[in-house]
């Protein structure tokens, strides 16, 4: 174990995410079983008690990978020279706050930290955006951290992706391993689009097309669809709180794909900048693609046929985006 430690931040660090994904990270399922690790924890000031709770904690797991560990609640500090960002904290929807308010605020706090990510962190960093709304937030992060390849933010699509999944294999009796290719598109919303036209489901060892291995188009564009947009909501009705350890193995998932690459043959979604992509989506924003990773590298898989029903989806998600954009724009240039 001779490496180097790698250097990676996690904001929102005191939350609950953060409680379940920090050991993910710390004992090596998303850089490698050999790849020591530095992780910085950054969170606002009134968090900084509960911060050393979970450093503590962290210590007391006794993991041989994790060779520091920084709390912190100074950007200057969080983002220098880091390896990899994962930005969980933002600005959450409080009791009466308008849409546009709340937008303000974190397009404030994505301003920010995507300032500290061009004048601290390694220009080679690898950044990904969970906090909501994501997909916007990742947008603006990219637009103030000039010197940093677009290419390099994402946002997380991969919960709705596993979802997707899931909802697939448990109706087909196979476990969840057997499933691949299902494809979120758009927004980290109840407006995303999941798609299984191209999903493969292996029964018995047959690759099968979904809509063939489950037979029943009714459900497929029906209550396949809205289960995975409402999955959130029912996990926040049902728990009191929203989805901790999935969106944690989500995040080490999307993650672990960005530095080991993707399997020979399958994609995964993500939510990436928008350019050049075939299927008319507008460019600037960031949507979530069906993307195949090599080499650190991520490309949209281009050319699946889409037809009028997916088209409609796509474009209806799309269109949610523009217009949180433009208003996203707008503060950001205030
Ligand atoms: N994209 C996805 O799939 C997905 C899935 C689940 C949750 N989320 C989002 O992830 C976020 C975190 O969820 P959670 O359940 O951990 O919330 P949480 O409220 O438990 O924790 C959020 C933490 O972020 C901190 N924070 C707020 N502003 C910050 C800032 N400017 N810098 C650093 N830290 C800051 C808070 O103090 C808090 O400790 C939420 O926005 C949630 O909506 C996204
Ligand atoms: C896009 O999705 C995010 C994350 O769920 C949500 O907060 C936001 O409101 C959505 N955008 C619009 C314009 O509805
Ligand atoms: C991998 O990417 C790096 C730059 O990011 C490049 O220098 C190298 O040639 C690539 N290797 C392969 C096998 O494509
Ligand atoms: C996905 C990703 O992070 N890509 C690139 C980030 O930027 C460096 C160059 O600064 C590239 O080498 C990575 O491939």
């Amino acid at each position: 174990m001779s490496a180097e430690p790698i250097r990676v931040l996690v904001t929102g660090a005191a939350g609950q995410i953060a409680y379940s994904l920090l050991y993910s990270i710390a004992k090596g399922d998303v850089f490698g079983k050999d790849q020591p690790i530095i992780l910085i924890l950054l969170d606002i000031p009134p968090m900084l008690p509960v911060l050393d709770g979970v450093v503590m904690e962290l210590q007391d797991c006794a993991l041989p990978l994790l060779k520091e560990v920084i709390p912190t609640d100074k950007v200057e500090v969080a983002f220098k020279d880091i390896d990899a960002a994962i930005l969980v904290g933002s600005m959450p929807r409080k009791e009466g706050m308008e849409r546009k308010d709340l937008l303000k605020a974190n397009v404030a706090i994505f301003k920010t930290q995507g300032a500290a990510l061009d004048k601290y962190a390694k220009k080679t960093v690898k950044v990904l955006v969970v906090g909501n709304p994501a997909n916007t937030n990742c947008l603006i992060a990219s637009k103030s951290a000039p010197s940093i390849p677009k290419e390099n933010f994402s946002c997380l699509t991969r919960l709705d992706h596993n979802r997707a999944c899931s909802q697939v294999a448990m109706r087909c009796g196979v476990s969840s391993d057997q499933v691949k290719n299902v494809i979120i598109w758009g927004n980290h919303s109840s407006t995303q689009y999941p798609d299984v036209h191209h999903a493969k489901v292996n029964l018995q060892g047959a690759e099968t097309e979904a809509y063939q291995a489950i037979k029943d188009d009714a459900w497929l564009r029906g209550d396949f669809i809205s289960t995975v947009q409402q999955r959130g909501a029912a996990v926040i009705k049902a728990r009191k709180l929203s989805s901790a350890m999935s969106a944690a193995k989500a995040i080490c998932d999307h993650m672990r794909d960005i530095w080991f690459g993707t399997k020979e043959g399958e994609f995964v979604s993500m939510g990436v900048y928008a350019s050049g992509n075939s299927y008319n989506i507008p460019e600037d924003l960031i949507y979530s693609f069906p993307v195949q990773i090599k080499n650190s590298t991520w490309k949209v898989v281009d050319g699946l046929p889409v037809n009028d029903f997916s088209r409609a989806k796509m474009d209806a998600t799309a269109a949610e985006l523009v217009e949180e954009r433009d208003t996203a724009l707008d503060f950001l240039s205030q």
